[in-house]
């Protein structure tokens, strides 16, 4: 891994960096029901929609009366409103309606399969990758792969990578260099909420932020 010191360096400069957001860190009690009713959208849209009756169409979508009407099945009843307030409201713009307004979807994070048809697209310069340190080493032999996810998520900014990261520990900012990658031929795609996606990005294109 280029630029890659013995001792990874800590981001400490980023120390107590937090944020509101909807499936962690600071929560008002006014915004408890909407991060547990965004955690509830997750789990199902993105990993286990057969848990709620559910099949994903391609794009990931799937009909509201469906969603609904599965949610509370599962003793889990959620309203319309409900629903357009996390949609709208979501720290990380995690779900979309579609146009109707009949359809919704998660806009990237999925493990479950599905088709997210979204188009190739050529990437900035430079992306990010928020992570810790206990996996460096893997990360410095085998490059960022895609774990249990579709796909490796890399973040259009530094602040969004430290995010990222925080949900683990410490976190650990790598640069990516997309550009060099685009041009060696790897595919790149965006999500709708501004997350990069892509298969695998070997060591030689990493380095420390
Ligand atoms: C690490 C959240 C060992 C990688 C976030 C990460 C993001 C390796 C973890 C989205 C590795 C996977 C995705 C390797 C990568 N060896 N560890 N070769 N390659 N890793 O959660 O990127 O809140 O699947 O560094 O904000 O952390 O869900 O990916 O730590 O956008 O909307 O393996 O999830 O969004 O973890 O996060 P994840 P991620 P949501």
């Amino acid at each position: 891994m280029n630029g890659y010191p013995d001792n990874a360096r800590a981001v400490w400069a980023y120390r107590g960096w937090s944020t509101y957001s909807y499936h962690s860190g600071f929560a008002t009690p006014m915004n408890k029901r909407l991060i547990t009713v965004s955690k509830f959208l997750s789990k199902h849209l993105r990993h286990e929609p057969e848990k709620l009756g559910l099949n994903l169409a391609p794009g990931g979508w799937v009909a509201v009366a469906d969603l609904l009407a599965g949610a509370a099945k599962v003793g889990f009843p959620i309203s319309r409103e409900e629903l357009q307030q996390v949609v709208a409201e979501n720290d990380k713009r995690r779900f979309a309606l579609d146009e109707t307004g009949q359809r919704i979807r998660a806009n990237q994070g999925h493990s479950t399969e599905v088709e997210l048809q979204l188009p190739e697209t050529d990437p900035p310069e430079v992306l990010f990758h928020g992570t810790v340190e206990r996996f460096l080493d893997e990360i410095r032999a085998e490059g960022l792969k895609k774990m249990n996810r579709h796909d490796v998520h890399l973040s259009p900014d530094v602040q969004t990578a430290i995010k990222v990261g925080q949900r683990r520990g410490q976190p650990i900012v790598l640069a990516i260099d997309s550009s060099k990658m685009a041009a060696d031929g790897f595919k790149f795609r965006v999500s709708a909420n501004g997350v990069w996606l892509t298969d695998h990005v070997p060591p030689q294109y990493i380095r420390l932020a």
